[in-house]
């Protein structure tokens, strides 16, 4: 859909291949400038996509190509939940490769406080700040930090990705009353969201100058095709000691002597639940790698991918 003096105009493409988007899965993302032309009054046809500043997106395993899912984003945001679904910073270390290697400005929310934050929660969002990422704590149902919220999203273009059910619909739906994005309960029994948001959706706040993309939640997410080698340029408390590990670039940063990262993780510097993240997604990545060689069909610019739903 788009909009102009007014009017609102139902587009499609006007051929399947649009010129800018070959190779992807899908070949526009929430956030995409086209260009169109109008077909009759109220629909329209896309003939071009413009030049993305950047993209969030996943790999999609069924379509063996890349996901675009929100573009030209002045901030991503990363949303988690204290409980229902339970905090999880293993899946917010993944989203975070993305923007920390895309320099997209990062805000992690934990949302849901009134249900209650253990220490540990507290703690590593606590690291996150240190990192450098920003973060926001939240409570829709008590209506904590959405001022906050609107003041950092004012006049900027922000996507909202996170675990399904961890309440994206419901923080957008409060900072812009009318909005109407559907919301949905989270299942009891296994702790998670319905995946009520089906796909992702641009919309403009009454002020006319700030954009918010609610996108469907996924519950897992795998890292793909990025180079074992170059992961760790994408943590960024990592990124200032490289240069002083004995092995320098040589240095993968798991076994090997006099090695600053590992240095860090023992001082503390570096938190160990992040050095974990950094180890498993390691080893995902050099197995993907191996299983590509012997494939013979390395994949390109592959980032993350939807693992699945089931448990
Ligand atoms: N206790 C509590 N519940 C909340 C809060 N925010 C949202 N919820 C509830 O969490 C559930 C899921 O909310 P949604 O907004 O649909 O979650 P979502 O992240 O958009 O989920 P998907 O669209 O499936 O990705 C709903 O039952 C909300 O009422 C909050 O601050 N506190
Ligand atoms: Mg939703
Ligand atoms: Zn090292």
């Amino acid at each position: 859909m788009l909009a102009r003096d007014g009017l609102v105009y139902r587009c499609n493409l006007k051929s399947k291949k649009l010129k800018g988007a070959e190779g992807f899965y899908n070949p526009l993302a929430a956030g995409d400038i086209v260009e169109w032309e109008e077909a009759s009054p109220g629909t329209g046809l896309i003939v071009g996509l413009g030049k993305r500043k950047n993209l969030f997106w996943r790999y999609n395993e069924k379509g063996k190509a890349i996901q675009a899912i929100a573009a030209n984003m002045d901030l991503l945001v990363c949303v988690a939940s204290t409980a229902l679904p339970p905090f999880r910073p293993r899946f917010i270390d993944r989203v975070s490769l993305e923007p920390a290697s895309e320099k997209i400005p990062f805000l992690v929310i934990l949302n849901k406080t009134d249900l209650g934050v253990d220490k540990e929660v507290r703690d590593r969002m606590a690291d996150y700040r240190h990192i450098g990422f920003d973060t926001l704590f939240l409570s829709v149902k008590n209506n904590e930090g959405l001022d906050e919220l609107s003041a950092m999203i004012r006049g900027k273009t922000s996507a909202f990705v996170g675990q399904s059910g961890v309440g994206k619909s419901s923080i957008l739906n409060a900072i812009e009353p009318g909005l109407g994005l559907r919301v949905g309960e989270v299942c009891e029994k296994y702790e998670r969201g319905r995946h009520t948001t089906v796909a992702a959706l641009m919309s403009v706040l009454a002020d006319g100058n700030t954009r918010v993309i609610d996108t469907p939640g996924f519950r897992r997410l795998a890292v793909r095709g990025l180079d074992p080698a170059t992961l760790s340029a994408c943590f960024p408390e990592m990124t200032s000691l490289l240069s002083y590990c004995a092995l320098g670039a040589r240095c993968m940063h798991i076994d090997e002597d006099a090695c600053a990262v590992k240095k860090a993780v023992e001082d503390g510097g570096i938190h160990e639940d992040r050095y974990e993240s950094y180890l498993r997604i390691f080893s995902e990545l050099s197995e993907e790698k191996q299983y590509a060689k012997k494939r013979g069909n390395p994949r390109k610019n592959t980032f993350l991918a939807d693992e699945g739903d089931e448990p």
